[in-house]
């Protein structure tokens, strides 16, 4: 067993005042260092007190990582969106022949491809046709393009069915796509672990046992991976304290996960919800995460999905890590003269301020770039 994270200052003390009597005991464990069931994970997830679970959860991250907040320049790239599955949730996947459908050749993947960025994060459909080599093609050319930046690609959704399609294995594809210049792996396609959800949302698409079991290989291999939960849909509380005691699980078998991202489902046009999450539960639910997750060392406040006024915030409950991603700003700061990346180290560095925490520069795989004191 891979032991828990290192507690960077285990005399912390703090006295909180909580009104839910149902969180003594759970604020009892926490200070004594000790693993939340699942069932408190429900509790912390109903809780009406949510400054009392925020503080609990703010508690345990500064243990971890004090008042340092992680971010990363990185730009993400969908090479495609044409997608042989079918999930309910899922607004990006389109079929061959669709109007919106499009397939990136290596050239305009290269594109994104700039010196200021340390990541590039490559998720895609699971495309009919698209042969096995033409991933690896892909990671090769960016690698050689820059060296330097470091390849966080593919979920295990992916990589199965590079397996499923092209019958190569992951032991296989993952050893290939490493020696191509693949570092890491992101966290997508965990969804929520259970089986009713699965069933409903996403028949098709590897199941449970196949997403762990496909991050335990990368982790064998020296490729850190990140996971992920898809939650504000259909999943109960219960199934989502169920899909955090499952990664912890795996985290004590490897310790290859670097990060944890809480995804609030967007309705877009799937509406399997008519709204999106309320505020307060994002907040718990980063809460949570924090405190059930006691082995891995980030939890992503993921602005994108929350907005970066609640993603903010976040940062006060539990999370370490805004993520970064430029792309978007690409296209809101086209007309400014100053570059992209600079655009975003900036807003990153104001959004952690304004939660009185202290930026931190990060890349891919969590080296300190540099502290904004
Ligand atoms: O796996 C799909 C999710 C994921 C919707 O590892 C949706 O650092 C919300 O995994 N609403 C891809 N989510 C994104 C992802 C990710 C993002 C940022 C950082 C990292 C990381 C990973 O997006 C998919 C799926 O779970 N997704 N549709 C939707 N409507």
């Amino acid at each position: 067993m891979v032991p828990l994270l290192e507690v960077a200052d285990p005399d912390i003390q703090v006295k909180i005042n909580l009104s839910d009597r149902r969180l003594f005991p759970i604020w009892d464990r926490v200070q004594a260092g000790e693993r939340l069931s699942s069932a408190e994970g429900v509790t912390l997830l109903d809780s009406d007190d949510l400054s009392g679970v925020g503080r609990m959860a703010d508690f345990a991250k500064k243990r971890v990582t004090g008042d340092k907040v992680f971010f990363v320049l990185n730009r993400h790239v969908n090479p495609t969106n044409i997608c042989v599955l079918s999930c309910k949730f899922c607004d990006f996947a389109k079929k061959p022949g669709d109007e919106d459908a499009y397939e990136m050749t290596i050239e305009e993947i290269l594109d994104h491809v700039d010196d200021d960025i340390n990541e590039i994060h490559i998720v895609g459909g699971h495309h009919p046709t698209w042969p096995f080599e033409y991933y690896v093609e892909m990671i090769r050319a960016i690698h050689e393009k820059n060296p330097k930046l470091q390849i966080k690609a593919f979920t295990a959704s992916e990589i199965d069915y590079f397996d499923r399609r092209w019958k190569v294995t992951p032991e296989e594809s993952l050893a290939i796509l490493k020696e191509a210049g693949l570092q890491s792996m992101p966290g997508g396609g965990a969804e929520v672990f259970s089986t009713r959800v699965h069933r409903i949302l996403l028949p098709g698409k590897a199941n449970a046992d196949r997403w762990g079991d496909i991050h335990k290989i990368a982790h064998r291999m020296g490729i850190p991976t990140n996971c992920t939960l898809l939650y504000g849909h259909i999943e109960t509380f219960e199934e989502r304290a169920e899909h955090l005691v499952r990664l912890r699980n795996i985290q004590d078998e490897t310790g290859g996960f670097l990060a944890f991202i809480p995804l609030e489902y967007q309705v877009g046009t799937t509406r399997l919800r008519p709204r999106h999450t309320p505020a307060m539960d994002d907040l718990k639910m980063i809460a949570t995460a924090r405190l059930m997750l006691d082995n891995i060392k980030y939890i992503k406040s993921y602005w994108v999905m929350l907005g970066e006024a609640t993603a903010s915030i976040g940062l006060n409950f539990g999370a370490n890590d805004l993520d970064g991603t430029i792309g978007k700003e690409r296209i809101a700061h086209a007309a400014l003269a100053d570059s992209p990346a600079g655009r975003a180290r900036e807003r990153m560095v104001s959004s952690i301020r304004d939660a009185r925490r202290i930026p931190v520069e990060r890349d891919a795989l969590y080296n300190e770039i540099k502290v904004y004191q």
